[in-house]
């Protein structure tokens, strides 16, 4: 009997992603009365699923109750059922090998397409879902009319009680509650309520200059303050890890960036061969698209599409995002790293972004504005410096190369620039680089926040500043 001689082994952690499927597409159905889990199933037929697999479960337990609402889609089969053990079980009976993947139902997710990925599991469901941007607060100093925003990339990190414990810890999904309301004066100093905010200076009599003039009523203070604080910590507590991280691929496997794969390129696929740089530079995707949906947006303003430029493109993941936009006519994307590029071109690939970026080799300042005169918006993450960024408050002059050297040199393409920034970046530095990148009228930094954390900021110049 199918039944008895079948070989139900639990796979768990990361570490095996050798032997097991790392991620798998899946179709998320819309819920059916009380079913609460997600049943997904690779490498049977239905007829297989319902005869075999289903049965096995039942009978050891790991799931209850009678599943329902299958559907299929290239041999990939889900479904819903009432109770179960979330993990991901592969089977072994006489005629295949099937691995099934269990998970808590959430009502967000419903009918979206997402991937699920073992080992702390997750749902980059973002994809169709909008991103929530509301500006916190709006400051002046006496030049430039700095205005601090938030993004939230639509929450993709679930948490599957007991799913993978011997993985990385998920990370809750955390709505944030903010609104952007209008309270009228600021109860707080200027450089408290900037910090409150996330946001840090350098220069304390400078932050004296930064006044907020709009500021969250005191409930989303409140909830900004305590967020902000919890997030802290928590990258505390992942950081501790990053010393760890090696160069090899090897030691890669175990690292945080590596268990953040999907998060980082959700189509990731082990021959894209990230670099080392790569694989702590590289934007997450779904900061990547939301820039993109950003840049797109001038499009509107200029009344046709546009041409836009990444003197960085390290790995491609900003250039690629931004391209896929329809409002994107073309793309240039260059790095002084050969090996960098090559892996860019794979990754437009991936994407199926090839035909419209045009990729080179070269060092930021060879690049010549007589020859892309028709570069209307910049998107780039320029070096940080590596992982050692966390340490205190980002100090721009600690860029190489020069940021405001650099910033000056791209001014001549476009003043409308996204650049990647540390989320601990300097708002005041960030203020004083507007004359340098020619958009002494306004600057906007914007914090980036994936899954509830904030990950990243963008400092948008020129007509890419949302007043
Ligand atoms: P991180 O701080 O290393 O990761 O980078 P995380 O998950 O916030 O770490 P934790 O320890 O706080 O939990 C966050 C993101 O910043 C990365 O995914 C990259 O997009 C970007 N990033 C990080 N570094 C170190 C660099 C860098 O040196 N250059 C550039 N351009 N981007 C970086």
């Amino acid at each position: 009997m199918a039944r008895s001689s079948a070989k139900v082994r639990e796979l768990t952690g990361l570490g095996d992603c050798d032997v097991i499927p790392c991620s798998a597409e899946i179709s998320y159905p819309v819920r059916e009365g009380q079913h609460s889990y997600i049943l997904h199933l690779e490498g049977v037929s239905l007829l297989t699923a319902l005869r075999f697999v289903l049965p096995v479960l039942r009978e050891r337990g790991y799931i209850s109750g009678c599943p329902v609402g299958c559907s299929m889609s290239s041999g990939k089969t889900t479904f819903l059922v009432e109770q179960g053990i979330p993990g991901c079980y592969e089977f072994k009976l006489a005629h295949f090998i099937c691995t099934a993947f269990l998970a808590a139902f959430e009502d967000r997710h419903q009918g979206h397409t997402g991937r699920f990925a073992q080992g702390y599991s997750y749902f980059l469901c973002g994809q169709r879902s909008p991103v929530v941007q509301r500006v916190v607060v709006r400051v002046d100093t006496p030049e430039t009319c700095v205005v601090l925003s938030r993004s939230y990339s639509a929450d993709c990190e679930s948490v599957a009680s007991g799913y993978g414990s011997a993985a990385r810890k998920p990370i809750a999904a955390r709505e944030a509650t903010v609104h952007a309301c209008d309270a009228q004066q600021p109860r707080r100093s200027p450089e408290s309520a900037l910090r409150a905010l996330g946001v840090l200076v350098r220069d304390a009599g400078r932050a004296q200059e930064l006044v907020p003039r709009v500021s969250p009523c005191g409930q989303c203070e409140k909830t900004l303050f305590g967020e902000v604080r919890s997030l802290v910590q928590s990258t505390r507590w992942s950081k501790r890890d990053t010393g760890r991280k090696a160069s090899g691929r090897n030691d890669l496997q175990g690292c945080k960036y590596f268990a953040q794969r999907f998060r980082l390129v959700s189509r990731f696929h082990r021959d894209l061969e990230l670099s080392e740089v790569a694989w702590f530079s590289i934007c997450p995707e779904e900061i990547s698209r939301h820039i993109g949906r950003r840049i797109a947006m001038l499009s509107r303003k200029l009344g046709r599409k546009i041409r836009i430029l990444d003197p960085f493109c390290g790995a491609g993941g900003n250039i690629v995002q931004a391209a896929l936009m329809e409002e994107v006519e073309h793309a240039w994307a260059s790095d002084i790293d050969d090996g960098e590029v090559r892996c860019a071109e794979r990754m437009a690939k991936l994407y199926e972004a090839e035909a419209k970026i045009t990729f080179r080799r070269s060092d930021v300042f060879d690049l010549d504005p007589r020859t892309l005169a028709s570069v209307d918006a910049i998107v780039t993450s320029p070096p940080w410096g590596g992982p050692a960024y966390l340490q205190g408050i980002y100090d721009l002059s600690s860029m190489e190369p020069g940021y405001e050297k650099m910033l000056s040199h791209l001014a001549q393409f476009t003043a409308n620039m996204a650049i990647l920034m540390p989320r601990n970046v300097a708002a005041d530095q960030v203020a004083r680089s507007a004359a340098a990148a020619k958009s002494s009228a306004a600057v906007e930094l914007e914090l980036n926040f994936l899954a509830g954390k904030p990950k990243t900021a963008t400092v948008y110049y020129g007509a890419l500043v949302n007043h």
